[in-house]
């Protein structure tokens, strides 16, 4: 059966929506990150970079994001969670999820996580950082209502994760970005995600 290593909260939240969406069967193990569970040695057995999340599946273990979303796409393709069946429509859903892998989530990362806190000029540059790249969302990445369009696809629980981060953190003004606003919402009204939460011990923000 798949295995899913998350954190509550945390990027991992993207995979186990999409485990839900799918339909598949799937069991979940908890990593406490504050704990440091995940660069314990059984942790970094499964998964040597020591970070969530991390999908066992019968053929050996998958990480990163993007690589769970789009496999778990693939191999349950009735379920139309993606482009699958479109090598260029493909490409564009690997392309934003790898985006938000590489850009938009360090770029929060930095600025939420780093320890000690950023302060002053730092902070000042990394908060100008993320609006930008929120900015880049809310103009151009959206191809619709949804990220690719007017179907949703797994891509927008990734995005919703770095939605949350953003508005907990009072980041997503609704003037400025209310695509991103209403995406984010929308996707929290949805009946899977509102199980992975409830799942999580989270709730919409
Ligand atoms: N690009 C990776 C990022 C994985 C990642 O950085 N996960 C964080 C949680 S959001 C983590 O486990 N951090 C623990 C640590 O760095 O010790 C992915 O999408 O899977």
């Amino acid at each position: 059966m798949l295995k899913l290593y998350y954190s509550p909260g945390a990027c991992a939240l993207a995979s186990h929506v999409a485990l839900e969406e799918s339909g598949a069967t799937y069991e979940v193990v908890r990593i406490d990150l504050s704990k440091g569970e995940q660069k314990t040695p059984e942790y970094l057995a499964i998964n040597p970079a020591g970070v969530t999340p991390a999908l066992e599946t019968e053929r050996g273990v998958i990480t990163q994001n993007a690589a769970i979303l789009a496999f778990i796409a693939q191999t349950r393709p009735q379920q139309n969670l993606a482009p699958v069946g479109d090598p260029y429509r493909m490409a564009r859903f690997n392309a934003f999820n790898g985006w938000l892998g590489s850009s938009l989530h360090p770029a929060l990362g930095r600025l939420l996580f780093s320890r000690p806190a950023l302060e002053g000029d730092a902070r000042a540059e990394a908060v100008k950082v993320v609006l930008t790249r929120l900015q880049l969302v809310e103009d151009g990445l959206l191809e619709g209502t949804w990220v690719m369009g007017d179907a949703y696809t797994l891509s927008d629980g990734y995005l919703m994760v770095f939605e949350r981060w953003a508005r907990l953190n009072d980041l997503l003004d609704p003037t400025r970005f209310p695509r991103l606003n209403s995406h984010l919402d929308r996707t929290q009204e949805r009946a899977a995600v509102q199980r992975v939460l409830a799942a999580e011990g989270l709730e919409a923000v």
